[in-house]
Protein backbone atom coordinates (compact mmCIF):
# COMPACT_ATOMS: atom_id res chain seq x y z
CA UNK A 1 0.00 0.00 0.00
CA UNK A 2 1.18 3.41 -0.77
CA UNK A 3 0.51 6.42 1.05
CA UNK A 4 0.13 9.98 -0.04
CA UNK A 5 2.89 12.74 1.70
CA UNK A 6 2.91 16.33 1.86
CA UNK A 7 4.23 18.90 4.37
CA UNK A 8 1.95 19.52 7.35
CA UNK A 9 1.81 23.26 9.01
CA UNK A 10 0.01 24.31 11.70
CA UNK A 11 -1.91 20.95 11.65
CA UNK A 12 -3.30 21.28 8.06
CA UNK A 13 -1.99 19.19 4.91
CA UNK A 14 -0.54 21.88 2.66
CA UNK A 15 -2.57 21.79 -0.55
CA UNK A 16 -0.89 21.72 -4.06
CA UNK A 17 2.66 20.74 -4.31
CA UNK A 18 4.76 23.53 -4.44
CA UNK A 19 7.57 21.36 -5.45
CA UNK A 20 7.95 18.64 -7.34
CA UNK A 21 5.98 15.34 -6.85
CA UNK A 22 8.13 12.71 -6.32
CA UNK A 23 8.07 8.85 -5.09
CA UNK A 24 9.91 6.93 -2.30
CA UNK A 25 10.01 3.15 -3.24
CA UNK A 26 11.54 0.08 -1.61
CA UNK A 27 15.07 -0.35 -2.07
CA UNK A 28 15.00 -3.72 -1.51
CA UNK A 29 12.57 -3.89 -4.47
CA UNK A 30 12.36 -0.66 -6.27
CA UNK A 31 9.15 -1.21 -8.33
CA UNK A 32 7.08 -1.16 -5.09
CA UNK A 33 6.04 2.45 -4.13
CA UNK A 34 5.80 3.28 -0.68
CA UNK A 35 4.79 6.63 -0.90
CA UNK A 36 3.48 9.32 -3.31
CA UNK A 37 4.66 12.89 -1.51
CA UNK A 38 3.96 16.42 -3.16
CA UNK A 39 7.24 17.97 -1.94
CA UNK A 40 6.81 21.77 -0.82
CA UNK A 41 9.73 24.33 -1.37
CA UNK A 42 11.62 27.01 0.44
CA UNK A 43 8.23 29.28 1.01
CA UNK A 44 6.85 26.01 2.75
CA UNK A 45 10.04 25.87 4.84
CA UNK A 46 9.26 29.60 6.40
CA UNK A 47 5.32 29.05 6.72
CA UNK A 48 6.36 26.46 8.97
CA UNK A 49 8.93 28.64 10.97
CA UNK A 50 5.82 31.12 11.04
CA UNK A 51 3.53 28.33 12.45
CA UNK A 52 5.75 27.50 15.04
CA UNK A 53 6.68 30.85 15.82
CA UNK A 54 3.00 31.58 17.19
CA UNK A 55 2.36 28.08 18.76
CA UNK A 56 5.68 28.47 20.74
CA UNK A 57 4.40 31.04 23.70
CA UNK A 58 1.33 29.17 24.19
CA UNK A 59 3.71 25.28 24.26
CA UNK A 60 6.08 26.87 27.13
CA UNK A 61 3.26 27.89 29.20
CA UNK A 62 2.18 24.23 29.39
CA UNK A 63 3.72 23.40 32.87
CA UNK A 64 6.66 21.07 32.07
CA UNK A 65 5.24 18.29 33.85
CA UNK A 66 2.22 18.32 31.42
CA UNK A 67 4.65 18.24 29.16
CA UNK A 68 6.36 15.48 30.39
CA UNK A 69 3.19 13.65 30.36
CA UNK A 70 2.61 14.53 26.79
CA UNK A 71 6.25 12.95 25.66
CA UNK A 72 5.08 9.72 28.29
CA UNK A 73 1.53 8.99 25.85
CA UNK A 74 3.76 9.48 22.41
CA UNK A 75 6.03 6.51 24.17
CA UNK A 76 3.42 4.12 24.90
CA UNK A 77 1.76 4.87 21.30
CA UNK A 78 5.45 4.26 19.07
CA UNK A 79 5.09 1.27 21.36
CA UNK A 80 1.53 0.17 20.73
CA UNK A 81 2.85 1.16 17.12
CA UNK A 82 6.37 -0.28 17.24
CA UNK A 83 5.54 -3.33 14.46
CA UNK A 84 3.89 -0.90 12.04
CA UNK A 85 6.38 1.58 12.59
CA UNK A 86 9.53 -0.87 12.01
CA UNK A 87 7.88 -2.67 9.14
CA UNK A 88 7.75 0.80 7.05
CA UNK A 89 11.48 1.73 8.29
CA UNK A 90 12.48 -1.55 6.64
CA UNK A 91 10.14 -0.91 3.53
CA UNK A 92 11.24 2.35 2.77
CA UNK A 93 15.48 2.26 3.56
CA UNK A 94 15.55 -1.54 3.72
CA UNK A 95 17.01 -1.97 7.04
CA UNK A 96 16.37 -5.48 8.55
CA UNK A 97 13.22 -5.91 10.31
CA UNK A 98 14.87 -6.59 13.94
CA UNK A 99 17.28 -3.49 13.34
CA UNK A 100 14.39 -1.49 12.13
CA UNK A 101 12.38 -2.57 15.31
CA UNK A 102 15.68 -2.00 17.59
CA UNK A 103 15.24 1.64 15.97
CA UNK A 104 11.92 2.28 17.23
CA UNK A 105 12.96 0.82 20.52
CA UNK A 106 15.22 3.70 20.55
CA UNK A 107 12.13 6.07 20.44
CA UNK A 108 10.75 4.69 23.40
CA UNK A 109 13.85 4.54 24.89
CA UNK A 110 13.95 8.36 24.62
CA UNK A 111 10.55 9.45 25.43
CA UNK A 112 11.33 7.20 28.60
CA UNK A 113 14.03 9.13 29.42
CA UNK A 114 12.47 12.72 29.11
CA UNK A 115 9.01 11.90 30.72
CA UNK A 116 10.53 12.58 33.61
CA UNK A 117 12.37 15.17 33.05
CA UNK A 118 9.27 17.29 32.69
CA UNK A 119 9.35 16.95 36.98
CA UNK A 120 12.82 17.86 36.99
CA UNK A 121 13.95 20.31 34.31
CA UNK A 122 15.87 21.27 37.40
CA UNK A 123 17.51 25.24 38.21
CA UNK A 124 19.06 26.35 41.09
CA UNK A 125 19.34 28.43 43.90
CA UNK A 126 23.00 29.89 44.37
CA UNK A 127 24.33 31.76 47.34
CA UNK A 128 24.85 35.39 47.12
CA UNK A 129 28.30 36.74 47.80
CA UNK A 130 25.58 39.47 49.90
CA UNK A 131 23.34 39.20 52.78
CA UNK A 132 19.51 39.66 51.91
CA UNK A 133 20.10 38.52 48.43
CA UNK A 134 19.66 35.27 46.52
CA UNK A 135 20.30 33.98 43.20
CA UNK A 136 18.78 31.59 40.88
CA UNK A 137 19.01 29.92 37.74
CA UNK A 138 16.32 28.62 35.07
CA UNK A 139 16.09 27.20 31.75
CA UNK A 140 14.48 28.80 29.05
CA UNK A 141 13.09 26.88 25.71
CA UNK A 142 15.08 28.48 22.92
CA UNK A 143 12.13 28.79 21.04
CA UNK A 144 11.51 27.79 17.38
CA UNK A 145 13.86 24.51 16.66
CA UNK A 146 14.54 23.11 13.10
CA UNK A 147 15.22 19.61 12.57
CA UNK A 148 16.93 18.56 9.65
CA UNK A 149 17.60 14.72 9.66
CA UNK A 150 19.57 11.72 7.45
CA UNK A 151 17.51 8.53 6.54
CA UNK A 152 19.68 5.97 7.49
CA UNK A 153 17.88 6.33 10.86
CA UNK A 154 14.93 7.78 9.64
CA UNK A 155 12.83 7.99 13.16
CA UNK A 156 15.17 7.39 16.40
CA UNK A 157 17.89 10.06 15.53
CA UNK A 158 14.87 12.78 14.60
CA UNK A 159 13.31 11.95 18.21
CA UNK A 160 16.34 12.31 19.71
CA UNK A 161 15.89 16.01 18.79
CA UNK A 162 12.59 16.92 19.08
CA UNK A 163 11.75 14.93 22.38
CA UNK A 164 13.95 16.67 24.09
CA UNK A 165 13.31 19.64 22.39
CA UNK A 166 9.11 19.81 22.81
CA UNK A 167 9.89 18.56 26.43
CA UNK A 168 11.61 21.85 27.05
CA UNK A 169 8.44 23.99 25.65
CA UNK A 170 10.28 24.51 21.69
CA UNK A 171 8.65 24.50 18.65
CA UNK A 172 9.55 21.85 15.91
CA UNK A 173 10.13 22.45 12.08
CA UNK A 174 11.32 18.96 11.05
CA UNK A 175 12.63 18.45 7.46
CA UNK A 176 13.04 14.50 7.29
CA UNK A 177 14.76 13.31 4.03
CA UNK A 178 13.31 13.03 1.30
CA UNK A 179 14.07 8.99 0.86
CA UNK A 180 12.17 8.60 3.77
CA UNK A 181 9.13 10.80 3.88
CA UNK A 182 6.60 8.25 4.64
CA UNK A 183 8.32 7.19 7.78
CA UNK A 184 8.62 11.02 8.46
CA UNK A 185 4.69 11.22 7.95
CA UNK A 186 4.13 8.14 10.18
CA UNK A 187 6.83 9.28 12.78
CA UNK A 188 4.96 12.83 13.05
CA UNK A 189 1.55 11.56 13.25
CA UNK A 190 2.70 9.24 16.37
CA UNK A 191 4.17 12.37 17.81
CA UNK A 192 0.89 14.06 17.43
CA UNK A 193 -1.52 12.06 18.61
CA UNK A 194 0.25 10.05 20.87
CA UNK A 195 1.17 13.48 22.21
CA UNK A 196 -2.16 15.39 22.03
CA UNK A 197 0.05 18.23 20.62
CA UNK A 198 -1.48 21.92 19.80
CA UNK A 199 -1.61 22.98 15.88
CA UNK A 200 1.57 24.10 15.18
CA UNK A 201 4.23 23.03 17.80
CA UNK A 202 5.03 20.36 15.71
CA UNK A 203 5.35 21.09 11.62
CA UNK A 204 6.13 18.62 9.09
CA UNK A 205 8.10 20.27 5.79
CA UNK A 206 9.04 17.94 3.13
CA UNK A 207 11.27 19.29 0.65
CA UNK A 208 14.35 18.68 -1.47
CA UNK A 209 18.11 19.62 0.09
CA UNK A 210 18.73 22.78 -1.98
CA UNK A 211 14.98 24.23 -0.85
CA UNK A 212 15.57 23.44 2.48
CA UNK A 213 18.72 25.67 2.67
CA UNK A 214 17.03 28.75 1.15
CA UNK A 215 14.27 27.62 3.37
CA UNK A 216 16.12 27.93 6.21
CA UNK A 217 18.46 30.90 5.24
CA UNK A 218 14.97 33.16 4.76
CA UNK A 219 13.31 31.61 8.20
CA UNK A 220 16.79 32.64 9.98
CA UNK A 221 16.71 35.94 8.37
CA UNK A 222 13.47 36.88 9.43
CA UNK A 223 14.10 35.53 12.81
CA UNK A 224 11.73 32.76 12.48
CA UNK A 225 14.14 30.12 14.18
CA UNK A 226 16.07 30.12 17.26
CA UNK A 227 18.60 26.50 17.08
CA UNK A 228 18.94 24.14 13.97
CA UNK A 229 19.49 20.61 14.45
CA UNK A 230 21.47 19.30 11.60
CA UNK A 231 22.45 14.97 10.69
CA UNK A 232 23.77 14.42 7.96
CA UNK A 233 27.02 14.83 6.00
CA UNK A 234 29.72 16.71 7.18
CA UNK A 235 30.01 19.21 3.75
CA UNK A 236 26.09 20.27 4.76
CA UNK A 237 26.83 20.27 8.14
CA UNK A 238 29.36 22.77 7.81
CA UNK A 239 27.80 24.96 5.04
CA UNK A 240 24.68 25.04 8.47
CA UNK A 241 26.99 26.01 10.92
CA UNK A 242 28.45 28.95 8.50
CA UNK A 243 24.44 29.76 7.97
CA UNK A 244 23.52 29.54 11.31
CA UNK A 245 27.24 31.42 12.52
CA UNK A 246 25.73 34.19 10.51
CA UNK A 247 22.95 34.54 13.12
CA UNK A 248 24.94 33.90 16.13
CA UNK A 249 23.63 30.55 16.87
CA UNK A 250 25.29 27.60 17.19
CA UNK A 251 23.65 24.34 15.45
CA UNK A 252 23.51 21.15 16.95
CA UNK A 253 25.65 19.28 14.52
CA UNK A 254 25.97 15.20 14.03
CA UNK A 255 27.76 14.79 10.96
CA UNK A 256 30.08 12.23 9.41
CA UNK A 257 32.31 9.60 10.83
CA UNK A 258 35.46 7.37 9.68
CA UNK A 259 35.37 5.52 13.09
CA UNK A 260 38.75 3.55 13.50
CA UNK A 261 38.66 0.08 15.16
CA UNK A 262 42.35 -0.61 16.73
CA UNK A 263 42.46 -4.27 17.48
CA UNK A 264 45.59 -5.25 19.71
CA UNK A 265 47.32 -8.40 20.38
CA UNK A 266 45.43 -8.96 24.09
CA UNK A 267 42.30 -9.04 21.93
CA UNK A 268 39.71 -11.65 22.02
CA UNK A 269 40.28 -12.12 17.99
CA UNK A 270 36.77 -13.78 17.72
CA UNK A 271 34.77 -11.07 19.65
CA UNK A 272 36.78 -8.22 17.27
CA UNK A 273 35.67 -9.80 14.39
CA UNK A 274 32.31 -9.87 15.07
CA UNK A 275 32.25 -6.21 15.98
CA UNK A 276 34.18 -5.55 12.75
CA UNK A 277 31.36 -7.44 10.89
CA UNK A 278 28.15 -6.22 12.48
CA UNK A 279 29.94 -2.21 12.53
CA UNK A 280 31.50 -2.44 9.32
CA UNK A 281 28.44 -4.03 7.11
CA UNK A 282 25.43 -4.01 9.62
CA UNK A 283 22.66 -1.00 8.31
CA UNK A 284 24.98 -1.96 4.63
CA UNK A 285 27.81 0.22 6.57
CA UNK A 286 25.05 3.06 6.18
CA UNK A 287 25.75 4.73 10.02
CA UNK A 288 27.71 7.63 11.08
CA UNK A 289 28.82 4.83 13.68
CA UNK A 290 29.57 2.45 11.39
CA UNK A 291 33.32 1.28 11.22
CA UNK A 292 35.48 3.06 8.81
CA UNK A 293 38.96 1.38 9.50
CA UNK A 294 40.47 -1.81 11.41
CA UNK A 295 43.90 -0.66 13.07
CA UNK A 296 45.08 -3.75 13.93
CA UNK A 297 48.59 -5.22 15.37
CA UNK A 298 51.00 -6.12 12.45
CA UNK A 299 52.08 -9.54 14.76
CA UNK A 300 47.85 -10.64 14.09
CA UNK A 301 46.91 -8.98 11.35
CA UNK A 302 47.10 -12.51 9.18
CA UNK A 303 45.17 -14.08 11.46
CA UNK A 304 42.77 -11.42 12.10
CA UNK A 305 42.09 -10.71 8.27
CA UNK A 306 41.78 -14.75 7.59
CA UNK A 307 38.23 -14.98 9.96
CA UNK A 308 37.69 -11.29 9.41
CA UNK A 309 37.11 -12.66 5.52
CA UNK A 310 35.97 -15.73 6.29
CA UNK A 311 33.20 -14.40 8.23
CA UNK A 312 32.29 -11.78 5.88
CA UNK A 313 32.00 -14.24 3.22
CA UNK A 314 29.49 -16.15 5.33
CA UNK A 315 27.60 -13.13 6.20
CA UNK A 316 23.98 -13.13 4.38
CA UNK A 317 22.65 -10.26 2.33
CA UNK A 318 19.73 -9.51 1.06
CA UNK A 319 16.15 -9.10 2.03
CA UNK A 320 15.66 -6.91 5.00
CA UNK A 321 12.67 -9.29 5.98
CA UNK A 322 14.61 -12.47 6.23
CA UNK A 323 17.45 -13.23 8.40
CA UNK A 324 20.20 -10.81 7.03
CA UNK A 325 23.32 -9.12 8.33
CA UNK A 326 22.61 -6.36 5.71
CA UNK A 327 20.00 -5.19 3.03
CA UNK A 328 19.55 -3.13 0.33
CA UNK A 329 21.91 0.57 -0.12
CA UNK A 330 19.29 3.35 1.50
CA UNK A 331 18.26 4.40 -2.31
CA UNK A 332 19.75 4.96 -5.61
CA UNK A 333 21.66 7.98 -4.54
CA UNK A 334 23.65 6.20 -2.20
CA UNK A 335 24.25 3.59 -4.24
CA UNK A 336 25.90 6.25 -7.07
CA UNK A 337 28.36 7.60 -4.11
CA UNK A 338 29.10 4.10 -3.35
CA UNK A 339 30.19 3.55 -6.42
CA UNK A 340 33.11 6.48 -6.61
CA UNK A 341 34.06 5.33 -2.70
CA UNK A 342 34.93 1.38 -5.02
CA UNK A 343 37.23 3.48 -7.68
CA UNK A 344 39.33 4.34 -4.11
CA UNK A 345 40.22 1.05 -4.28
CA UNK A 346 43.91 0.99 -5.75
CA UNK A 347 45.94 -2.29 -7.30
CA UNK A 348 48.06 -2.12 -4.03
CA UNK A 349 45.02 -3.10 -1.65
CA UNK A 350 44.29 -6.63 -1.52
CA UNK A 351 39.92 -6.91 -1.91
CA UNK A 352 38.23 -9.22 0.51
CA UNK A 353 34.83 -10.72 1.62
CA UNK A 354 32.88 -11.60 -1.14
CA UNK A 355 33.59 -12.97 -4.50
CA UNK A 356 33.16 -9.69 -6.19
CA UNK A 357 33.00 -6.01 -5.40
CA UNK A 358 29.88 -3.55 -6.67
CA UNK A 359 26.32 -4.10 -7.09
CA UNK A 360 25.20 -7.87 -6.46
CA UNK A 361 23.07 -8.92 -9.65
CA UNK A 362 21.79 -12.12 -11.23
CA UNK A 363 25.45 -11.76 -13.39
CA UNK A 364 27.29 -11.04 -10.40
CA UNK A 365 25.61 -12.84 -7.15
CA UNK A 366 26.33 -13.25 -3.79
CA UNK A 367 26.68 -16.44 -2.18
CA UNK A 368 23.91 -17.03 0.19
CA UNK A 369 21.51 -13.88 -0.78
CA UNK A 370 18.18 -13.97 0.43
CA UNK A 371 15.82 -12.57 -2.23
CA UNK A 372 16.08 -11.49 -5.92
CA UNK A 373 19.93 -9.12 -6.04
CA UNK A 374 18.09 -7.75 -9.57
CA UNK A 375 14.87 -6.24 -7.40
CA UNK A 376 16.69 -4.41 -5.37
CA UNK A 377 20.08 -2.04 -5.01
CA UNK A 378 22.47 -4.54 -2.93
CA UNK A 379 26.08 -4.46 -2.60
CA UNK A 380 28.57 -6.63 -2.27
CA UNK A 381 30.76 -6.43 1.22
CA UNK A 382 34.05 -4.91 0.80
CA UNK A 383 37.23 -5.30 3.06
CA UNK A 384 40.34 -3.67 1.90
CA UNK A 385 43.69 -4.56 3.06
CA UNK A 386 46.54 -2.79 3.12
CA UNK A 387 45.22 0.85 3.24
CA UNK A 388 47.63 3.79 3.26
CA UNK A 389 46.89 6.92 5.63
CA UNK A 390 47.23 8.88 2.78
CA UNK A 391 44.78 6.78 0.94
CA UNK A 392 41.13 8.55 0.58
CA UNK A 393 39.99 5.26 1.30
CA UNK A 394 41.38 5.57 4.89
CA UNK A 395 40.98 9.37 4.77
CA UNK A 396 37.13 9.89 3.94
CA UNK A 397 33.92 8.42 5.20
CA UNK A 398 32.80 6.06 3.01
CA UNK A 399 28.58 5.22 3.41
CA UNK A 400 28.34 1.77 2.31
CA UNK A 401 29.42 -1.93 3.20
CA UNK A 402 33.01 -1.26 2.80
CA UNK A 403 35.94 -1.51 5.59
CA UNK A 404 39.33 -0.73 5.38
CA UNK A 405 42.23 -2.46 7.38
CA UNK A 406 45.54 -1.14 7.94
CA UNK A 407 48.52 -2.21 10.61
CA UNK A 408 50.42 -0.90 13.20
CA UNK A 409 53.52 -1.30 15.75
CA UNK A 410 53.12 0.21 19.07
CA UNK A 411 49.75 2.25 20.32
CA UNK A 412 51.02 5.43 20.26
CA UNK A 413 51.04 4.75 16.07
CA UNK A 414 47.41 3.09 16.58
CA UNK A 415 46.12 5.93 18.28
CA UNK A 416 47.82 8.63 15.61
CA UNK A 417 46.82 6.54 12.85
CA UNK A 418 43.19 6.53 14.00
CA UNK A 419 43.03 10.14 14.66
CA UNK A 420 44.69 11.30 10.96
CA UNK A 421 40.99 11.18 9.11
CA UNK A 422 40.18 14.43 11.28
CA UNK A 423 36.75 13.00 12.15
CA UNK A 424 35.61 11.92 15.90
CA UNK A 425 33.07 10.57 15.98
CA UNK A 426 32.75 6.83 17.39
CA UNK A 427 35.73 4.30 17.87
CA UNK A 428 37.03 1.41 19.20
CA UNK A 429 39.37 -0.54 21.07
CA UNK A 430 39.58 -4.32 21.57
CA UNK A 431 42.34 -5.00 24.40
CA UNK A 432 42.98 -6.94 27.68
CA UNK A 433 45.21 -4.50 29.28
CA UNK A 434 44.02 -1.73 31.31
CA UNK A 435 46.64 0.68 30.15
CA UNK A 436 45.66 0.32 27.09
CA UNK A 437 42.15 1.07 27.50
CA UNK A 438 42.94 4.58 29.30
CA UNK A 439 45.65 5.29 26.58
CA UNK A 440 43.42 4.83 24.03
CA UNK A 441 40.74 6.57 25.69
CA UNK A 442 42.88 9.84 26.19
CA UNK A 443 44.47 10.10 22.92
CA UNK A 444 41.40 9.30 20.77
CA UNK A 445 40.08 12.42 19.45
CA UNK A 446 36.33 10.87 19.10
CA UNK A 447 33.41 11.57 21.02
CA UNK A 448 32.41 8.20 21.87
CA UNK A 449 34.89 5.45 22.68
CA UNK A 450 34.00 1.43 22.71
CA UNK A 451 36.11 -0.90 24.72
CA UNK A 452 35.79 -4.43 23.37
CA UNK A 453 32.65 -3.22 21.53
CA UNK A 454 31.65 -2.18 18.24
CA UNK A 455 31.85 1.28 16.93
CA UNK A 456 28.21 1.54 16.31
CA UNK A 457 25.15 0.59 18.58
CA UNK A 458 25.35 3.93 21.56
CA UNK A 459 22.47 3.72 23.89
CA UNK A 460 20.09 6.37 24.20
CA UNK A 461 20.82 8.22 26.98
CA UNK A 462 24.95 8.92 26.68
CA UNK A 463 26.43 11.37 25.59
CA UNK A 464 26.10 11.37 21.79
CA UNK A 465 28.20 13.32 19.72
CA UNK A 466 31.56 14.37 17.89
CA UNK A 467 34.39 16.27 17.23
CA UNK A 468 36.49 17.55 14.61
CA UNK A 469 34.73 16.51 11.25
CA UNK A 470 31.96 15.02 13.05
CA UNK A 471 30.56 17.86 14.71
CA UNK A 472 30.93 21.22 16.51
CA UNK A 473 31.58 19.86 19.65
CA UNK A 474 27.70 19.73 20.50
CA UNK A 475 25.71 16.36 22.17
CA UNK A 476 22.42 14.92 21.99
CA UNK A 477 20.70 12.18 24.34
CA UNK A 478 20.34 12.02 28.07
CA UNK A 479 20.67 15.55 30.16
CA UNK A 480 23.22 16.73 27.85
CA UNK A 481 21.06 17.40 24.95
CA UNK A 482 19.23 19.93 27.66
CA UNK A 483 21.38 22.50 26.74
CA UNK A 484 20.90 22.16 23.25
CA UNK A 485 17.23 23.45 23.67
CA UNK A 486 17.25 25.57 26.72
CA UNK A 487 19.39 28.49 27.53
CA UNK A 488 20.67 29.34 30.71
CA UNK A 489 18.77 32.22 32.50
CA UNK A 490 20.28 33.77 35.75
CA UNK A 491 18.40 36.25 38.57
CA UNK A 492 19.46 37.41 41.61
CA UNK A 493 17.03 39.04 43.83
CA UNK A 494 18.28 41.48 46.22
CA UNK A 495 15.95 42.09 49.20
CA UNK A 496 18.34 43.94 51.40
CA UNK A 497 16.44 47.09 50.92
CA UNK A 498 19.74 49.15 49.87
CA UNK A 499 22.27 48.85 46.47
CA UNK A 500 24.56 46.05 47.47
CA UNK A 501 27.06 46.29 44.81
CA UNK A 502 28.60 42.84 43.55
CA UNK A 503 32.55 42.59 43.68
CA UNK A 504 32.74 45.72 46.31
CA UNK A 505 30.33 45.40 48.76
CA UNK A 506 31.49 42.37 49.93
CA UNK A 507 32.19 41.19 53.64
CA UNK A 508 35.63 40.11 54.49
CA UNK A 509 37.37 37.96 57.30
CA UNK A 510 40.70 39.07 58.18
CA UNK A 511 43.14 35.84 58.35
CA UNK A 512 46.32 36.10 60.57
CA UNK A 513 48.08 34.71 57.35
CA UNK A 514 51.72 34.39 59.67
CA UNK A 515 49.93 32.31 61.92
CA UNK A 516 52.39 29.32 62.70
CA UNK A 517 51.93 26.02 64.20
CA UNK A 518 54.45 25.59 67.40
CA UNK A 519 57.02 23.09 67.17
C1 LIG B 1 23.43 7.57 13.01
O1 LIG B 1 23.88 6.75 12.23
O2 LIG B 1 23.12 8.73 12.62
O3 LIG B 1 25.07 4.27 17.75
C2 LIG B 1 23.13 7.31 14.45
C3 LIG B 1 24.40 3.88 16.79
C4 LIG B 1 22.94 4.25 16.76
C5 LIG B 1 22.76 5.63 16.22
C6 LIG B 1 23.45 5.92 14.92
N1 LIG B 1 22.38 4.14 18.09
O4 LIG B 1 24.86 3.23 15.87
Amino acid sequence: MSRNITSIIAGTPVAGAAGARITSTNPARTSEIVADVSLGDAGTFVAAAQAARQAQPAWADVPAPVRGRAIAHIGRVVEANADSLARLVAREIGKPYPEALGEVREIVDTCDFFLGEGRRLYGQTVPSEMPDKQLFTFRNPVGVVSVITAGNFPVAVPSWYFIPALLCGNAVVWKPADYSPACGAALFDLLVHGGGLPDGVLNLVLADGEETFAGLARALDQGLVDKVGFTGSSAVGSRIGELTGRYLQSACLELGGKNPMVVTPSADLDLAVEAALFSGFGTAGQRCTSLGTVIVHESIHDDFIARFDKATRQATVGDPFGDVVYGPMLDEKFAQRFEEYLDWIQPQHSVLGSTATGRITAASPREGFVGDPDAGIFYHPTIVDGVRESDAIFLYETFGPIVGVTTYRDLDEAIRLANVPGYGLSSSIYTNEPAEVFAFRRGISAGMVSINNSTSGAEAHLPFGGNGKSGNGSRQSGVWVLDQFTRWQSMNWDYSGRLQKAQMDVAELTPDESFRLAD
